[in-house]
């Protein structure tokens, strides 16, 4: 079985490549950090004697996608599941206030990256008559919170395109399913708060999140149900969190 990982140089993605190479998955995994890529390939090659393909690219470049995916050969091409995981946040604050790089960012990664790889590679399944697409929305595909705007209409996409290419796809023997997860500490308020390490800390202040192997031992767990199974959609939660802004607090 050979499973493609977008964004596995951290968080979800990373922890995801670790589960499916640890029950003896081939992998692909994407990015744009290269040495992150190299590192996980020597690691996860040697510990479970997997075989690991990195392929190196901005999701948000049509060709580099294109050529990156093209360049796979041989069983390579027989991919069986695909984990839409790469993504982020880029700013918090009103659509008023918004800045326009950071919307473009979120759009062109979390949406348009998300169709390139899937477009590609669901040809490749339907060829096989089989496969297995794994989206990662977000609790912020699921409702809307301030200053969430651009990131959750993003995400919102993502629910929608889940339920598209689940009907476009039922023909082919292919399972789409979306999974949601509510906050999940990474490398993600980071990201979303350009590098301000300070600032992403405390928005897990006094609470457990979720890990990133949570979210992998789930995404493991879906991609192993019978081949007469298919598991739709599916919210993951801290249990401290109802909603996306509904979280208890140690110190409330
Ligand atoms: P991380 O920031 O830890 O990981 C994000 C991954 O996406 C990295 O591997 C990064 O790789 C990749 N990525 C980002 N931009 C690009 C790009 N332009 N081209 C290629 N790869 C890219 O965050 P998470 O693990 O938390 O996020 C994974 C997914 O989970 C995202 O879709 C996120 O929206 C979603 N999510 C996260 C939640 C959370 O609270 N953390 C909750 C709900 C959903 P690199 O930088 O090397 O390119
Ligand atoms: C990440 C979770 O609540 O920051 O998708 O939108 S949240």
């Amino acid at each position: 079985m050979i499973v493609f990982i977008t964004g596995a140089t951290s968080g979800i993605g990373k922890s995801t490549t670790e589960i499916f190479a640890k029950n003896g998955y081939d992998l692909i995994i994407t990015g744009r950090r290269e040495e992150r890529l190299q590192a996980l390939k020597t690691q996860l090659e040697k510990k479970f004697s997997v075989k690991v393909t990195t392929l190196n690219f901005d999701i948000r470049k049509q060709k580099e996608v294109e050529v990156a995916i093209a360049s796979l050969s041989g069983e390579n091409q027989n991919i069986d599941i695909l984990v839409n995981n790469a993504g982020l946040a880029a700013g918090l604050s009103s659509l008023q206030d918004g800045n326009v790089d950071h919307w473009e960012r979120m759009i062109d990664t979390n949406v348009k990256g998300l169709l390139y790889v899937s477009r590609i590679i669901s040809n490749k399944m339907i060829l096989n008559k089989k496969g297995h697409i794994i989206n990662i929305g977000s609790i912020a595909g699921k409702e809307v919170y301030a200053n969430g705007n651009v990131y959750c209409a993003t995400k919102h996409a993502v629910d929608a395109l889940t339920k598209g290419m689940r009907i476009d796809l039922l023909p082919h023997n292919i399972k789409v399913t979306g999974i949601h997860p509510g906050m999940v500490e990474t490398e993600f308020s980071i990201v979303r708060f350009d590098g301000d390490e300070e600032r992403a800390k405390k928005v897990y202040n006094g609470m457990q999140p979720l890990k990133p192997e949570d979210v992998a031992e789930t995404i493991y767990w879906v991609a192993c149900r019978p081949s007469h199974v298919n598991i739709n959609d599916l919210i993951i939660m801290p249990s401290v969190q109802a909603t996306a802004t509904n979280v208890i607090r140690k110190s409330e």
